[in-house]
Protein backbone atom coordinates (compact mmCIF):
# COMPACT_ATOMS: atom_id res chain seq x y z
CA UNK A 1 0.00 0.00 0.00
CA UNK A 2 3.15 2.16 -0.21
CA UNK A 3 3.57 4.72 -3.38
CA UNK A 4 2.34 3.73 -6.22
CA UNK A 5 5.55 3.17 -9.19
CA UNK A 6 9.11 4.87 -8.30
CA UNK A 7 10.39 1.76 -6.73
CA UNK A 8 12.62 1.05 -8.15
CA UNK A 9 13.80 4.98 -8.29
CA UNK A 10 16.78 6.07 -6.57
CA UNK A 11 15.67 8.53 -4.04
CA UNK A 12 17.77 11.07 -2.71
CA UNK A 13 16.67 10.12 0.69
CA UNK A 14 17.47 10.99 5.06
CA UNK A 15 17.76 7.84 6.65
CA UNK A 16 17.69 7.40 10.65
CA UNK A 17 20.63 5.45 11.00
CA UNK A 18 21.69 5.79 14.95
CA UNK A 19 20.16 8.45 17.32
CA UNK A 20 23.17 10.26 18.43
CA UNK A 21 23.35 13.47 16.97
CA UNK A 22 23.17 13.72 13.49
CA UNK A 23 22.77 9.78 13.36
CA UNK A 24 19.01 10.84 12.42
CA UNK A 25 20.09 12.64 9.10
CA UNK A 26 21.79 10.30 6.64
CA UNK A 27 21.15 11.67 2.95
CA UNK A 28 21.62 9.27 -0.04
CA UNK A 29 20.36 7.79 -3.23
CA UNK A 30 18.12 5.02 -1.69
CA UNK A 31 15.65 2.73 -3.64
CA UNK A 32 12.47 3.29 -1.26
CA UNK A 33 12.01 -0.75 -0.84
CA UNK A 34 15.78 -0.42 0.74
CA UNK A 35 14.38 2.03 2.89
CA UNK A 36 16.06 0.92 6.21
CA UNK A 37 12.91 0.72 9.16
CA UNK A 38 15.27 1.06 12.35
CA UNK A 39 13.55 1.06 16.04
CA UNK A 40 14.98 3.99 17.60
CA UNK A 41 14.76 5.17 20.72
CA UNK A 42 16.09 8.85 22.21
CA UNK A 43 19.06 8.07 24.85
CA UNK A 44 17.47 7.62 28.05
CA UNK A 45 19.44 11.01 29.30
CA UNK A 46 21.56 8.10 32.10
CA UNK A 47 19.96 8.11 35.68
CA UNK A 48 16.62 6.75 36.68
CA UNK A 49 13.81 8.61 34.67
CA UNK A 50 10.77 9.55 36.88
CA UNK A 51 7.48 10.10 36.15
CA UNK A 52 6.58 13.76 35.44
CA UNK A 53 3.14 14.34 35.94
CA UNK A 54 -0.59 12.84 37.40
CA UNK A 55 -1.48 10.67 40.35
CA UNK A 56 1.92 8.61 39.90
CA UNK A 57 4.04 12.00 39.62
CA UNK A 58 7.29 11.61 41.27
CA UNK A 59 7.67 7.45 40.89
CA UNK A 60 10.28 6.00 38.74
CA UNK A 61 9.01 5.26 34.74
CA UNK A 62 7.78 1.80 33.99
CA UNK A 63 10.20 -0.13 31.65
CA UNK A 64 7.36 -2.86 31.49
CA UNK A 65 3.53 -2.39 31.28
CA UNK A 66 1.39 -1.51 34.22
CA UNK A 67 -1.17 -4.31 34.31
CA UNK A 68 -3.56 -2.06 35.55
CA UNK A 69 -3.02 0.04 32.58
CA UNK A 70 -2.59 -2.04 29.43
CA UNK A 71 -5.75 -1.78 28.13
CA UNK A 72 -5.39 1.90 27.93
CA UNK A 73 -1.56 1.97 26.42
CA UNK A 74 -2.45 -0.46 23.95
CA UNK A 75 -5.32 1.55 22.45
CA UNK A 76 -3.12 4.93 22.44
CA UNK A 77 -0.39 2.51 20.88
CA UNK A 78 -2.78 1.05 17.97
CA UNK A 79 -4.46 4.32 17.41
CA UNK A 80 -0.88 6.20 17.29
CA UNK A 81 -0.14 3.49 14.32
CA UNK A 82 -2.38 3.36 12.73
CA UNK A 83 -2.56 6.92 11.03
CA UNK A 84 1.06 6.45 9.84
CA UNK A 85 0.09 3.63 7.10
CA UNK A 86 -3.27 5.62 6.59
CA UNK A 87 -1.38 8.79 5.64
CA UNK A 88 0.45 7.18 3.03
CA UNK A 89 -2.17 4.81 1.89
CA UNK A 90 -3.76 8.41 1.19
CA UNK A 91 -0.81 10.24 -0.47
CA UNK A 92 0.07 6.53 -2.88
CA UNK A 93 -1.00 8.23 -6.00
CA UNK A 94 0.78 11.65 -5.58
CA UNK A 95 4.36 10.82 -6.41
CA UNK A 96 3.00 11.01 -10.52
CA UNK A 97 1.56 14.34 -10.09
CA UNK A 98 4.50 16.24 -8.37
CA UNK A 99 4.97 19.44 -8.93
CA UNK A 100 9.07 19.10 -9.51
CA UNK A 101 11.52 16.47 -8.19
CA UNK A 102 12.24 17.95 -4.87
CA UNK A 103 8.70 17.79 -3.97
CA UNK A 104 8.87 14.42 -5.36
CA UNK A 105 11.55 13.58 -2.93
CA UNK A 106 9.32 15.26 0.17
CA UNK A 107 7.02 13.14 -0.49
CA UNK A 108 8.59 9.81 -0.51
CA UNK A 109 10.37 10.77 2.49
CA UNK A 110 7.10 12.13 4.21
CA UNK A 111 6.12 8.17 3.14
CA UNK A 112 9.52 6.37 4.36
CA UNK A 113 9.22 7.93 7.85
CA UNK A 114 5.37 7.37 8.35
CA UNK A 115 5.98 3.60 7.18
CA UNK A 116 9.19 3.48 9.85
CA UNK A 117 6.82 5.20 12.42
CA UNK A 118 4.47 2.40 12.35
CA UNK A 119 7.21 0.43 12.50
CA UNK A 120 8.60 1.90 15.76
CA UNK A 121 4.75 1.99 16.63
CA UNK A 122 4.02 -2.19 16.06
CA UNK A 123 7.77 -3.08 17.51
CA UNK A 124 6.17 -1.66 20.92
CA UNK A 125 2.87 -4.20 20.19
CA UNK A 126 5.36 -7.21 19.68
CA UNK A 127 7.53 -6.47 22.62
CA UNK A 128 5.45 -5.87 25.31
CA UNK A 129 2.07 -7.02 24.68
CA UNK A 130 2.45 -10.76 23.41
CA UNK A 131 -0.56 -11.82 21.55
CA UNK A 132 -2.70 -9.38 22.15
CA UNK A 133 -0.03 -6.90 20.32
CA UNK A 134 0.43 -9.60 17.39
CA UNK A 135 -3.29 -9.44 16.97
CA UNK A 136 -3.80 -5.61 16.91
CA UNK A 137 -1.06 -5.85 14.59
CA UNK A 138 -2.77 -8.25 12.08
CA UNK A 139 -6.13 -5.37 12.48
CA UNK A 140 -3.58 -2.84 11.41
CA UNK A 141 -2.41 -4.81 8.19
CA UNK A 142 -6.49 -5.64 7.41
CA UNK A 143 -7.49 -1.64 8.05
CA UNK A 144 -7.70 0.95 5.27
CA UNK A 145 -8.16 4.61 4.45
CA UNK A 146 -11.49 4.95 3.24
CA UNK A 147 -12.10 1.55 3.11
CA UNK A 148 -16.44 1.49 3.80
CA UNK A 149 -15.67 -2.12 6.15
CA UNK A 150 -12.59 -1.81 7.40
CA UNK A 151 -11.54 2.02 7.37
CA UNK A 152 -8.85 3.67 9.63
CA UNK A 153 -9.73 4.58 13.21
CA UNK A 154 -9.25 8.41 12.97
CA UNK A 155 -12.01 10.32 10.74
CA UNK A 156 -9.18 12.28 9.01
CA UNK A 157 -7.12 9.15 7.61
CA UNK A 158 -10.13 8.15 5.90
CA UNK A 159 -10.65 11.45 3.78
CA UNK A 160 -9.34 11.45 0.27
CA UNK A 161 -6.08 13.40 -0.54
CA UNK A 162 -5.63 13.63 -4.50
CA UNK A 163 -4.26 16.29 -5.27
CA UNK A 164 -1.03 18.63 -4.18
CA UNK A 165 -3.14 21.24 -2.45
CA UNK A 166 -4.72 18.67 0.14
CA UNK A 167 -1.36 17.17 0.34
CA UNK A 168 0.42 20.11 2.03
CA UNK A 169 -2.70 20.96 3.63
CA UNK A 170 -2.75 17.44 5.40
CA UNK A 171 1.58 17.76 6.34
CA UNK A 172 0.78 20.51 7.53
CA UNK A 173 -2.37 20.53 9.32
CA UNK A 174 -3.22 16.55 9.97
CA UNK A 175 0.54 16.23 10.79
CA UNK A 176 0.82 18.82 13.12
CA UNK A 177 -1.98 16.86 15.47
CA UNK A 178 0.69 14.14 15.28
CA UNK A 179 3.60 16.72 16.59
CA UNK A 180 1.31 17.73 19.55
CA UNK A 181 0.30 14.27 20.39
CA UNK A 182 3.74 12.62 19.83
CA UNK A 183 4.91 15.54 22.46
CA UNK A 184 2.28 14.22 24.97
CA UNK A 185 3.36 10.89 24.49
CA UNK A 186 7.14 11.75 25.13
CA UNK A 187 6.11 12.99 28.10
CA UNK A 188 4.69 9.35 29.11
CA UNK A 189 5.35 7.29 32.40
CA UNK A 190 5.74 4.48 30.04
CA UNK A 191 9.33 4.93 29.24
CA UNK A 192 9.90 2.79 25.37
CA UNK A 193 6.50 4.55 24.58
CA UNK A 194 8.25 8.31 25.44
CA UNK A 195 11.72 7.70 23.88
CA UNK A 196 10.21 5.81 20.90
CA UNK A 197 8.10 9.33 20.35
CA UNK A 198 10.42 11.80 21.34
CA UNK A 199 13.01 10.66 18.75
CA UNK A 200 9.67 10.29 16.10
CA UNK A 201 9.35 13.69 16.49
CA UNK A 202 12.63 14.50 15.02
CA UNK A 203 11.52 13.50 11.85
CA UNK A 204 7.79 14.87 11.68
CA UNK A 205 9.66 18.46 12.02
CA UNK A 206 10.65 17.74 8.13
CA UNK A 207 6.70 16.84 7.63
CA UNK A 208 5.57 20.01 9.14
CA UNK A 209 8.28 22.22 7.02
CA UNK A 210 6.91 20.02 3.57
CA UNK A 211 3.45 21.94 4.37
CA UNK A 212 3.87 24.89 5.30
CA UNK A 213 6.48 26.10 2.54
CA UNK A 214 4.40 24.06 0.60
CA UNK A 215 1.18 26.11 1.14
CA UNK A 216 3.12 28.95 1.18
CA UNK A 217 4.91 28.59 -2.04
CA UNK A 218 1.19 27.96 -3.53
CA UNK A 219 0.37 31.35 -1.94
CA UNK A 220 3.36 33.10 -3.56
CA UNK A 221 2.32 31.88 -6.54
CA UNK A 222 -1.61 32.54 -6.63
CA UNK A 223 -0.87 36.23 -5.43
CA UNK A 224 1.10 36.72 -8.29
CA UNK A 225 -0.98 35.47 -11.37
CA UNK A 226 -3.91 36.56 -9.48
CA UNK A 227 -2.06 40.16 -10.44
CA UNK A 228 -1.21 39.21 -13.95
CA UNK A 229 -4.58 37.55 -14.77
CA UNK A 230 -6.37 40.40 -13.45
CA UNK A 231 -8.00 38.28 -10.43
CA UNK A 232 -8.80 35.24 -12.36
CA UNK A 233 -5.44 32.93 -11.61
CA UNK A 234 -7.66 29.57 -13.10
CA UNK A 235 -7.30 31.31 -16.40
CA UNK A 236 -3.03 30.45 -16.32
CA UNK A 237 -3.48 27.51 -14.36
CA UNK A 238 -3.60 28.87 -11.11
CA UNK A 239 -5.34 28.10 -7.88
CA UNK A 240 -7.88 30.37 -6.88
CA UNK A 241 -6.84 32.19 -3.33
CA UNK A 242 -10.36 31.10 -2.22
CA UNK A 243 -9.78 27.47 -3.17
CA UNK A 244 -6.83 27.73 -0.85
CA UNK A 245 -8.84 29.00 1.98
CA UNK A 246 -11.51 26.27 1.32
CA UNK A 247 -8.90 23.69 1.98
CA UNK A 248 -7.24 25.32 5.19
CA UNK A 249 -11.10 25.23 6.61
CA UNK A 250 -11.56 21.68 5.31
CA UNK A 251 -8.40 19.97 6.45
CA UNK A 252 -8.43 22.42 9.27
CA UNK A 253 -11.78 21.37 11.05
CA UNK A 254 -10.62 17.28 10.10
CA UNK A 255 -8.16 18.17 12.13
CA UNK A 256 -9.31 19.68 15.12
CA UNK A 257 -11.60 16.71 15.33
CA UNK A 258 -8.32 14.64 16.08
CA UNK A 259 -7.92 16.00 19.33
CA UNK A 260 -11.07 13.81 20.45
CA UNK A 261 -13.81 15.33 22.16
CA UNK A 262 -13.70 18.92 24.30
CA UNK A 263 -14.55 17.04 27.67
CA UNK A 264 -13.14 13.25 27.58
CA UNK A 265 -12.80 11.29 30.94
CA UNK A 266 -10.34 9.38 28.63
CA UNK A 267 -8.43 11.93 28.47
CA UNK A 268 -8.83 12.58 32.23
CA UNK A 269 -7.76 9.06 33.16
CA UNK A 270 -4.75 8.60 30.33
CA UNK A 271 -3.20 12.32 32.20
CA UNK A 272 -4.17 10.72 36.22
CA UNK A 273 -2.73 7.67 35.03
CA UNK A 274 0.58 8.91 33.72
CA UNK A 275 0.17 7.30 30.37
CA UNK A 276 0.17 10.84 28.13
CA UNK A 277 1.13 14.30 29.13
CA UNK A 278 0.55 17.65 27.87
CA UNK A 279 2.98 19.44 25.39
CA UNK A 280 5.69 20.35 26.86
CA UNK A 281 4.59 19.30 30.25
CA UNK A 282 7.69 20.05 32.33
CA UNK A 283 8.81 23.45 30.68
CA UNK A 284 4.97 24.93 30.09
CA UNK A 285 3.52 24.01 33.69
CA UNK A 286 4.00 24.40 36.99
CA UNK A 287 1.17 21.55 38.25
CA UNK A 288 1.54 18.64 37.00
CA UNK A 289 -1.60 17.19 38.77
CA UNK A 290 -4.06 19.48 38.45
CA UNK A 291 -6.67 17.20 40.35
CA UNK A 292 -9.13 20.17 41.55
CA UNK A 293 -8.43 22.60 38.37
CA UNK A 294 -11.32 23.77 36.07
CA UNK A 295 -11.56 24.77 32.57
CA UNK A 296 -13.95 27.22 31.03
CA UNK A 297 -15.48 25.93 27.89
CA UNK A 298 -18.34 26.79 25.75
CA UNK A 299 -21.07 24.76 25.38
CA UNK A 300 -23.92 25.15 23.68
CA UNK A 301 -27.26 25.38 26.09
CA UNK A 302 -31.19 25.71 24.32
CA UNK A 303 -29.66 27.05 21.47
CA UNK A 304 -26.55 29.76 22.11
CA UNK A 305 -23.58 29.47 23.14
CA UNK A 306 -22.94 29.80 27.16
CA UNK A 307 -19.63 29.45 28.89
CA UNK A 308 -19.36 26.47 31.52
CA UNK A 309 -17.00 25.19 34.11
CA UNK A 310 -15.32 21.98 33.57
CA UNK A 311 -13.41 19.46 35.81
CA UNK A 312 -9.95 20.21 34.14
CA UNK A 313 -8.22 16.94 33.65
CA UNK A 314 -11.82 16.49 31.69
CA UNK A 315 -10.60 18.79 29.24
CA UNK A 316 -7.29 17.91 28.21
CA UNK A 317 -7.71 17.27 24.86
CA UNK A 318 -9.08 20.69 24.46
CA UNK A 319 -6.07 22.30 26.26
CA UNK A 320 -4.14 20.10 23.91
CA UNK A 321 -5.81 21.29 20.92
CA UNK A 322 -5.50 24.72 22.52
CA UNK A 323 -2.00 24.80 21.95
CA UNK A 324 -2.36 22.98 18.21
CA UNK A 325 -4.53 26.27 17.16
CA UNK A 326 -2.06 28.55 18.43
CA UNK A 327 0.86 26.72 16.43
CA UNK A 328 -1.44 27.06 13.12
CA UNK A 329 -2.16 30.31 13.90
CA UNK A 330 1.62 31.15 13.49
CA UNK A 331 1.65 29.64 10.36
CA UNK A 332 -1.58 31.90 8.96
CA UNK A 333 0.41 35.25 10.29
CA UNK A 334 3.42 34.10 7.84
CA UNK A 335 1.53 33.07 4.98
CA UNK A 336 -0.78 36.20 5.44
CA UNK A 337 3.15 38.20 4.94
CA UNK A 338 3.72 36.33 1.43
CA UNK A 339 0.03 37.99 1.05
CA UNK A 340 1.14 40.85 1.99
CA UNK A 341 4.45 41.70 0.07
CA UNK A 342 2.34 40.24 -2.94
CA UNK A 343 0.62 43.62 -2.79
CA UNK A 344 -2.82 41.97 -2.37
CA UNK A 345 -5.02 43.41 0.32
CA UNK A 346 -6.88 39.42 0.81
CA UNK A 347 -6.23 37.70 3.73
CA UNK A 348 -6.36 33.87 5.04
CA UNK A 349 -7.65 33.10 7.93
CA UNK A 350 -8.68 29.45 10.65
CA UNK A 351 -12.12 28.53 10.95
CA UNK A 352 -13.41 28.75 14.56
CA UNK A 353 -12.59 25.63 15.94
CA UNK A 354 -16.38 24.79 16.58
CA UNK A 355 -16.94 25.06 12.40
CA UNK A 356 -17.65 21.69 10.85
CA UNK A 357 -16.79 18.92 14.02
CA UNK A 358 -17.95 15.86 13.61
CA UNK A 359 -16.59 14.95 17.06
CA UNK A 360 -16.27 16.56 20.48
CA UNK A 361 -19.80 18.91 21.87
CA UNK A 362 -19.89 20.72 19.11
CA UNK A 363 -20.60 18.26 16.42
CA UNK A 364 -24.61 17.85 17.23
CA UNK A 365 -24.90 21.42 16.17
CA UNK A 366 -23.91 23.80 12.96
CA UNK A 367 -21.78 26.88 12.62
CA UNK A 368 -20.21 28.99 10.07
CA UNK A 369 -16.56 29.51 9.82
CA UNK A 370 -16.84 32.58 12.17
CA UNK A 371 -17.90 30.64 15.23
CA UNK A 372 -22.02 31.52 15.21
CA UNK A 373 -24.28 28.88 15.20
CA UNK A 374 -26.61 28.48 12.41
CA UNK A 375 -29.18 25.94 10.61
CA UNK A 376 -28.55 22.80 9.28
CA UNK A 377 -29.96 24.15 6.40
CA UNK A 378 -27.74 27.62 5.49
CA UNK A 379 -24.49 25.19 6.56
CA UNK A 380 -25.71 23.28 3.62
CA UNK A 381 -26.57 25.93 1.58
CA UNK A 382 -23.03 28.03 2.09
CA UNK A 383 -21.35 24.11 2.22
CA UNK A 384 -19.62 24.73 -1.49
CA UNK A 385 -18.40 28.22 -0.36
CA UNK A 386 -16.26 27.12 2.95
CA UNK A 387 -15.21 23.78 2.33
CA UNK A 388 -13.01 22.13 -0.64
CA UNK A 389 -15.55 20.99 -3.01
CA UNK A 390 -16.09 18.33 -5.88
CA UNK A 391 -15.43 21.36 -8.37
CA UNK A 392 -12.24 22.71 -6.46
CA UNK A 393 -10.91 19.04 -6.30
CA UNK A 394 -11.62 18.20 -10.28
CA UNK A 395 -9.82 21.42 -10.78
CA UNK A 396 -7.14 20.83 -9.18
CA UNK A 397 -6.52 17.34 -10.34
CA UNK A 398 -7.01 19.00 -14.04
CA UNK A 399 -4.11 21.09 -13.50
CA UNK A 400 -1.49 18.81 -11.81
CA UNK A 401 0.80 17.62 -14.07
CA UNK A 402 3.87 16.07 -13.88
CA UNK A 403 7.19 17.95 -13.91
CA UNK A 404 9.97 16.24 -13.99
CA UNK A 405 12.61 18.02 -15.48
CA UNK A 406 15.56 19.21 -12.39
CA UNK A 407 14.95 22.46 -11.23
CA UNK A 408 11.58 23.50 -12.84
CA UNK A 409 8.63 23.94 -10.90
CA UNK A 410 4.62 23.37 -12.24
CA UNK A 411 3.47 26.61 -12.97
CA UNK A 412 0.66 26.60 -9.51
CA UNK A 413 3.91 26.74 -7.44
CA UNK A 414 6.75 28.45 -6.59
CA UNK A 415 10.03 27.35 -6.14
CA UNK A 416 11.43 26.56 -2.78
CA UNK A 417 13.93 29.22 -1.27
CA UNK A 418 16.85 26.29 -1.15
CA UNK A 419 16.93 22.23 -1.79
CA UNK A 420 17.39 19.78 0.44
CA UNK A 421 20.50 19.24 2.68
CA UNK A 422 22.53 22.47 1.45
CA UNK A 423 21.55 20.53 -2.06
CA UNK A 424 20.56 23.56 -5.37
CA UNK A 425 16.81 23.44 -6.02
CA UNK A 426 17.84 21.80 -9.46
CA UNK A 427 19.85 18.86 -7.71
CA UNK A 428 18.30 15.88 -9.13
CA UNK A 429 16.32 14.74 -6.15
CA UNK A 430 14.82 11.50 -8.26
CA UNK A 431 16.99 9.45 -10.65
CA UNK A 432 14.01 9.03 -12.87
N1 LIG B 1 -12.27 10.12 14.57
O1 LIG B 1 -13.07 10.48 24.67
P1 LIG B 1 -12.98 10.91 23.26
C1 LIG B 1 -0.19 11.39 13.51
C2 LIG B 1 -13.33 8.31 19.24
S1 LIG B 1 -1.65 12.01 14.12
C3 LIG B 1 -12.89 8.99 14.93
O2 LIG B 1 -13.57 12.19 22.89
P2 LIG B 1 -10.24 10.45 23.49
C4 LIG B 1 0.02 11.45 12.05
C5 LIG B 1 -12.45 7.82 20.38
O3 LIG B 1 -11.48 6.90 19.90
C6 LIG B 1 -1.64 11.61 15.85
N2 LIG B 1 -13.10 8.63 16.21
O4 LIG B 1 -11.52 10.88 22.73
C7 LIG B 1 -0.44 12.55 11.33
C8 LIG B 1 -13.49 7.21 21.27
O5 LIG B 1 -13.87 5.95 20.74
P3 LIG B 1 -14.36 4.73 21.69
C9 LIG B 1 -2.24 10.26 16.19
C10 LIG B 1 -12.65 9.46 17.16
O6 LIG B 1 -10.17 8.99 23.61
C11 LIG B 1 -0.27 12.58 9.95
C12 LIG B 1 -14.67 8.15 21.13
O7 LIG B 1 -14.49 8.80 19.87
N3 LIG B 1 -2.03 9.93 17.57
O8 LIG B 1 0.61 10.91 14.23
O9 LIG B 1 -10.09 11.31 24.69
C13 LIG B 1 0.40 11.56 9.30
C14 LIG B 1 -14.76 9.17 22.23
O10 LIG B 1 -13.51 9.77 22.30
C15 LIG B 1 -11.99 10.66 16.87
C16 LIG B 1 -3.00 9.94 18.51
O11 LIG B 1 -4.16 10.18 18.23
C17 LIG B 1 -11.80 10.98 15.51
N4 LIG B 1 -11.16 12.11 15.13
O12 LIG B 1 -9.14 11.03 22.46
C18 LIG B 1 0.84 10.48 10.04
C19 LIG B 1 -2.57 9.63 19.92
N5 LIG B 1 -11.67 11.28 18.03
O13 LIG B 1 -13.18 4.38 22.53
C20 LIG B 1 0.68 10.43 11.40
C21 LIG B 1 -3.32 8.51 20.56
C22 LIG B 1 -12.12 10.51 19.01
O14 LIG B 1 -15.50 5.28 22.47
N6 LIG B 1 -4.74 8.74 20.64
N7 LIG B 1 -12.69 9.41 18.51
O15 LIG B 1 -14.71 3.66 20.69
C23 LIG B 1 -5.36 9.41 21.65
O16 LIG B 1 -4.72 9.95 22.51
C24 LIG B 1 -6.85 9.45 21.68
O17 LIG B 1 -7.33 8.22 21.22
C25 LIG B 1 -7.53 10.57 20.85
C26 LIG B 1 -9.02 10.59 21.19
C27 LIG B 1 -6.86 11.91 21.16
C28 LIG B 1 -7.43 10.32 19.36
Amino acid sequence: MGPVGYQTKDIYLRTAVSVEAGGWANFDYVQMPDYRWGIFLAPDGGGERTIGFGDHMGKPTWKEIPGEYRGNLRRIIVTQADTEPASVEQQRFLGSIAPSLYDMRNLFQVNVEEGRHLWAMVYLLFRFFGKDGRDEAEELLSRRSGDEDKPRILNAFNEPCDHWLSFFSFTHFTDRDGKFQLASLAESGFEPLARTCEFMLTEEAHHLFVGETGIDRIIKRSAELTVETDGDPMTAGGIPLDMIQRSINYWFSYSLDLFGGEISSNAANFFGEGLKGRFKEQGRYEDHIMKDGIKIIPIVKNGIVVEEEMPYRNTLNEVLREEYIADCERALRKWNRTLEKSGLDVRLRLPSRRFHRAQGIYSDHHFDPEGNLVTEAEFRANMNDWMLNTEDNAFLTSIMHPVTEPGKMANWIAPPSRGINGQDVDFEYVRL
